[in-house]
């Protein structure tokens, strides 16, 4: 016999192991005789002590170690009464058991209400942490303001108002006649050329349109409407295959007048544009005239303002050319009158001390806000 034969050829005839003893416990446990009223009294200890131990309980770590205590699946204190309930005679079983579902009910129900007041206070004071302060200073609100190039034609339209001239606006898709013939450009003239224009690239045949390149399209568009005396300005964007640079745009705004009145002379017109930039700079402004062409004007100057001692060009400007004012079925033997045409971005750049007109549309709002 080797060895391993002989070892369980020994353990076959000794003394059940402390194994085997378990497992015969297992399949039969010891059952505890109990009597119906000591059990009852068993269930009511564990109501009063759950009871007074989830009374006292302060969070939700007690909580969870009374739960262990009283309800615990393995070893709480209500397993082990669920136990006894073997040991009862069959005959009292069934009332064993409703007053053993009415204790756990009731612990049950007792630690649900402690559980949810534990959570209630504790949404109580989230809430107080997240309550706001009244006594705290308020964020600022972040309040945004017109564009500094709406702001000069909004003080613009003021001033000239005041001067009584009505603000109109033109269309800025505009067509050949109101944007050059009316205007005395005729259709070799290179201020036409594709090049110098934004044409659209709509089927007009002969007559394309345009993004008009220059405010006084509107001139026309009134004059053509309206009988004298008139005095109307207009504001607004006009467009010019211009590279950008400080002092050009594509897109720049420019302000028109028109002043159509009986006895009108370039002096009326000079004084017009000495108040309106003397109230649009503030102080002193001066006003020079250099002798120019428009095909639209008769005579045509270019005006500059001088303001904190620099000369600036700001427009062009002149009477109305006779041969306009017959255009649009005027009698140029009854009236006359001037225009003039100035950029928006100059000014507001002069008067706001901006170099570089480009600023304007950068969008950036750190320079935006200083206006
Ligand atoms: C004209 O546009 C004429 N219509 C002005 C006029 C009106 C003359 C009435 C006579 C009677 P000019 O092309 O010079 O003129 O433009 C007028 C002004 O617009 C310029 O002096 C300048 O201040 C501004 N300007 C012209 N091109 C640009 C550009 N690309 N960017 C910004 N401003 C510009």
């Amino acid at each position: 016999m080797d060895c391993r034969s002989r070892l369980r050829s020994r353990s076959a005839v000794t003394e059940p192991t402390g194994r085997d003893k378990a497992a015969a416990a297992k399949a039969a446990p010891a059952v505890q005789a109990v009597t119906i009223d000591s059990f009852i009294a068993e269930l009511a200890a564990f109501r009063a002590a759950a009871s007074e131990t989830l009374g006292g309980v302060a969070g939700a770590a007690g909580l969870e170690q009374a739960r262990i205590e009283f309800l615990g699946a393995r070893s709480g204190r209500l397993k082990a009464i669920q136990k006894l309930l073997s040991g009862l005679a069959s005959a009292d079983r069934p009332a064993g058991g409703r007053h053993f579902n009415e204790a756990k009910g009731a612990v049950n129900a007792l630690f649900a209400a402690v559980q949810d007041t534990l959570a209630g206070a504790g949404a109580g004071s989230a809430a107080a942490a997240d309550a706001i302060d009244v006594t705290l200073p308020g964020e600022p609100l972040r309040l945004g303001h017109v564009h500094p190039i709406t702001q000069t034609i909004r003080r613009v339209q003021e001033i000239m108002a005041r001067l009584g001239f009505e603000s109109v606006d033109g269309p800025e898709v505009e067509d050949q006649w109101h944007n050059f013939e009316a205007l005395a450009i005729p259709a070799e003239h290179p201020a036409r050329d594709p090049l110098d224009n934004f044409y659209l690239a709509v089927a007009r045949g002969a007559d394309p349109l345009l993004l008009r390149s220059q405010t006084s399209t509107v001139q026309i568009r009134v004059m053509e409407n309206r009988r004298p005396p008139l005095r109307i300005v207009s504001l607004g964007r006009v467009y010019r295959p211009d590279t950008a640079d400080a002092t050009h745009y594509p897109m720049f705004h420019q302000v028109e007048g028109l002043l159509i009145e009986p006895g009108t002379t370039m002096a009326h017109l000079k004084s017009v544009l000495r108040q309106l930039a003397s109230s649009f700079l503030g102080g002193d402004v001066h006003v020079r005239f250099r002798p120019s062409f428009f095909p639209f004007t008769e005579p045509s100057v270019e005006f500059d303002m001088e303001w904190g001692g620099r000369w600036i060009e700001m427009g062009g400007a002149g009477m109305v050319d006779p041969a306009v004012l017959a255009a649009v079925g005027y009698d140029p033997e009854e009236v006359s009158g001037f225009a003039f045409g100035l950029g928006v971005e100059r000014i507001a750049a002069r008067r706001y001390g901006v170099a570089d007109i480009r600023d304007f549309y950068r969008n950036d709002v750190r320079f935006l806000r200083q206006f």
